[in-house]
């Protein structure tokens, strides 16, 4: 099971589980609650054991929002939200516009930005195995900053027919923050990968949505070669600011051109394997995808699922926001971003005509690889009317966006879809 929202028997099931809860139940104890909310509680002798007051439930999530501007919500537990198209316009997205994958709980150390101790352990496959603290990391290590594309593995998967389970994401679980930290390629060899190395596996200490504290959430991992890139890096700061509670504090993972899943949040230990990593949400049909073209809709059998590795080549549309009105015979920009799985991008065309003919839009190269590229295309709407603006990017074996959706498989991965916009023309 993959990218589903958690579903807890029953609201005190959850109530018992959430990890701010019990430490408000065992440390405090339901007598503090007056303290706690700076006044009487008439009816506190009340309230029955085990049970956490409303003002103090903070188990959705939804309140972790509050910095974030205009997101979708998805889903609450886990906390799940995708920023629409036209408010992913800026080169580097934003903490507010950021969009939110939780597979489980936001730990309490992110919750409390408290990194005292805090360690990344490497090791697995590895001549010296490392234990090193954020200071570690910092000192022994190059620090590099670094523009990165993370897209959800699942982004897209509301346009695939038939339906698949899991998150609805349209087009907006993708942005491009600008990441701080170290070489994963630098840690793995201060860490001497053996010869006998295949794979990653990661993890972090966020906690399972079942409150069960040894169950992993998330484990996933990257062919040992993609982790020997020098474009992945350990993060410790995105843009210029320490990583937020939801997107990973202290410590994450971003490796770009691979479904986001890999970029694992609250990372503390880096585990390399002598095979395929088979952590949670490897194996089965979680960020997996048929060996060979299926019909829709049909179920494939497990061993015929092999690992979702680069995304493909996208682009998205986030200048006019849909629905526009722009003046007939007036020149308009249009504007959004590209990016691809293998590196760079070659060309982005632009439609007005329903994909009758195309024309080349200006695009402008990465500041660094595997950062989402501007491009630009000055359109004019000859006359008063309604009209759509498709995108196609195009990587550089000269595989392009598809008018349809890709592919389809089982969970809903990699849907490239064009993106198109309406734009409304009046005299
Ligand atoms: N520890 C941890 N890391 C994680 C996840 C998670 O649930 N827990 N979700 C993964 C998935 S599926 C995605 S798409 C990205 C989302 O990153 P973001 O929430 O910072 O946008 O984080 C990845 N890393
Ligand atoms: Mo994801």
């Amino acid at each position: 099971m993959t990218e589903q929202p958690g579903n807890p028997e029953t609201p005190r099931a959850a109530d018992a589980t959430d990890p701010a809860r019990r430490r408000f139940l065992g440390r405090t104890g339901l007598t503090a609650l007056g303290t706690i909310l700076g006044m009487a509680v008439p009816f506190e002798r009340n309230l029955p054991a085990g049970f956490v007051p409303a003002a103090l439930a903070q188990d959705t999530g939804l309140d972790l929002m509050a910095g974030k501007q205009g997101l979708v919500v998805l889903g609450d537990r886990p906390l799940n939200a995708e920023t629409p198209a036209h408010l992913l316009d800026d080169d580097v997205t934003p903490y507010e516009r950021l969009f939110i994958r939780m597979n489980g709980l936001v730990p309490q150390t992110a919750l409390d930005q408290d990194a005292e101790g805090w360690t990344l352990s490497v090791d697995g496959e590895v001549e010296t195995p490392l234990e090193l603290t954020i200071d570690a990391l910092k000192a022994r290590f190059e620090t590099v900053t670094r523009r990165l594309v993370i897209e959800c593995g699942g982004n897209g998967r509301a346009f695939f027919q038939p339906g698949t389970s899991g998150n609805q994401w349209t087009v907006g679980a993708v942005g491009c923050p600008e990441w701080t930290g170290v070489r994963l390629a630098d840690v793995l060899k201060a860490a001497g990968v053996k010869d006998s190395a295949v794979y990653t596996g990661h993890y972090g200490n966020d906690v399972h949505l079942s409150g069960d504290e040894e169950q992993e959430v998330i484990s996933r991992g990257v062919p040992i070669e993609k982790a020997l890139e020098e474009d992945a890096i350990i993060a410790w700061a995105m843009n210029g600011e320490p990583l937020p509670a939801l997107h990973g504090f202290p410590l994450r993972l971003v490796v770009p051109g691979y479904p986001a899943s890999v970029s694992q949040k609250y990372l503390n230990r880096i585990r390399v394997r002598d095979r395929e990593h088979d952590g949670a949400k490897m194996t089965g049909d979680s960020y997996r995808i048929p060996a060979y073209p299926v019909v829709p809709g049909t179920e494939v059998p497990e061993e015929d699922m092999v690992v979702l590795t680069e995304m493909p080549v996208k682009s998205i549309v986030t200048f006019p926001e849909t629905g526009t009105e722009v003046k007939a015979g007036e020149t308009v920009e249009v504007r959004g971003h590209a990016w691809c799985g293998k590196g760079d991008v070659a060309s982005v065309h632009v439609s007005l005509d329903f994909g009758q003919t195309w024309q080349e839009a200006a695009l402008e190269p990465p500041p660094n690889r595997f950062a989402w590229q501007r491009w630009r295309a000055q359109l004019t709407l000859p006359q008063h009317g309604y009209y759509e603006v498709w995108a196609r990017a195009t990587d550089q074996d000269g595989i392009g966006q598809p008018p349809l959706s890709p592919a389809w498989n089982p969970r809903g991965y990699a849907n490239n879809i064009q993106h198109r916009i309406a734009l409304v023309a009046v005299a």
